[in-house]
């Protein structure tokens, strides 16, 4: 019997936070494996995942900086992420027992044989919900309502093109047992986020990911708006925050994708190396940013081109 720690990727978003959160109870209401399940973060907590955790009544997930090497490696579970850029610092120490992902696979290796769980459904969360009825366990009130958060807020209420019919299918079930309609329940969701108050080094931030594309280190950001209009009155302030984090993390290049959720599209901002970054999405990079319209989704609408791009 271990203590197993269940986290999701660095800068946590709703889905990194919630499908460990959730997870871990899952697992420990089964007594998975007899070993006990503790829910860390890789970063700050997202303001609507603090709000909804203590709207419901769940302790907020500790912050996990670094893990040690040990006679006893750590045990850990993975989810909403895979890739050794966006996992916590001393990966290496620990033993990766489980993943719960619905992302691509990068460079993914282990010594032993895993519970290893990717599908390419919308959020995480489903997933998770997903293992509920595949162990037989009704989540709770609290849990369909944390997952269900999740769910919209990493689809864009239903709107992303990752979407698909299984996350329909499971908002519907979710939102019928919370008693609300998924898509005005993450609308609320959405708008329990202070982004009037966003700083550029927070558009920047707050939820950027590191891919390896073609040998260079490519930062892919993604803030998103109910309006983007104030963004577009910062952009000297938001390139020179953008300059500021690739020099910190010391990676090549980044692109920031100012997503509009309302108008449903990206302004696509790049600093940086990013020749394949502009190749694969197909545009030259303009001082206020070129505007995509349609474009929702970091993973399958911008990583994704851009990785084929550097092949
Ligand atoms: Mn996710």
């Amino acid at each position: 019997m271990s203590t197993v720690y269940v986290f999701g990727h660095k800068n946590p978003d709703n889905d990194a936070i919630m499908s460990a959160v959730v997870l871990s109870q899952l697992l420990n209401q089964v007594n998975y494996d007899g070993n006990t399940y503790v829910a860390r973060r890789l970063g700050s907590l997202p303001a609507e995942s603090a709000k909804l955790l203590a709207d419901n009544g769940v302790a907020e997930p500790e912050l996990l900086e670094v893990i040690e090497a040990a006679d006893e490696p750590q045990q850990v579970v993975l989810t909403d992420h895979n890739e050794d850029g966006q996992t916590v610092d001393g990966i290496d120490n620990a033993v990766v027992t489980g993943v719960v992902d619905h992302h691509r696979i990068g460079g993914f290796t282990t010594a032993a044989p895993l519970h290893y769980i990717a599908l390419p459904w919308g959020s995480s969360c489903t997933i998770v919900a997903k293992l509920f009825e595949v162990l037989g366990v009704e989540p709770t009130r609290e849990q369909a309502t944390l997952l269900l958060s999740a769910m919209m807020t990493d689809t864009l209420m239903l709107k992303s093109p990752t979407t698909t019919d299984v996350d329909r299918a499971m908002a519907a079930k979710l939102g019928e047992q919370v008693g609300v309609d998924p898509v005005k329940f993450g609308m609320e969701v959405f708008l329990s986020r202070p982004s009037g108050s966003f700083t550029a080094a927070e558009m920047v931030g707050n939820d950027i990911k590191l891919f390896e594309v073609g040998g260079q280190q490519l930062l892919i950001g993604q803030y998103e708006t109910v309006d983007k209009t104030r963004a577009l009155g910062m952009i000297d302030e938001i390139r020179e925050a953008m300059r500021a984090y690739q020099a910190e993390k010391g990676a090549d290049g980044i692109v920031l994708c100012v997503t509009d959720i309302m108008e449903e599209g990206s302004q696509v901002l790049f600093e940086g190396a990013t020749e394949v970054a502009q190749k694969g999405l197909g545009i030259a990079d303009e001082h206020d940013g070129v505007w995509m319209p349609g474009v929702l989704s970091r993973k399958k609408q911008v990583a994704a081109p851009i990785l084929a791009a550097a092949e």
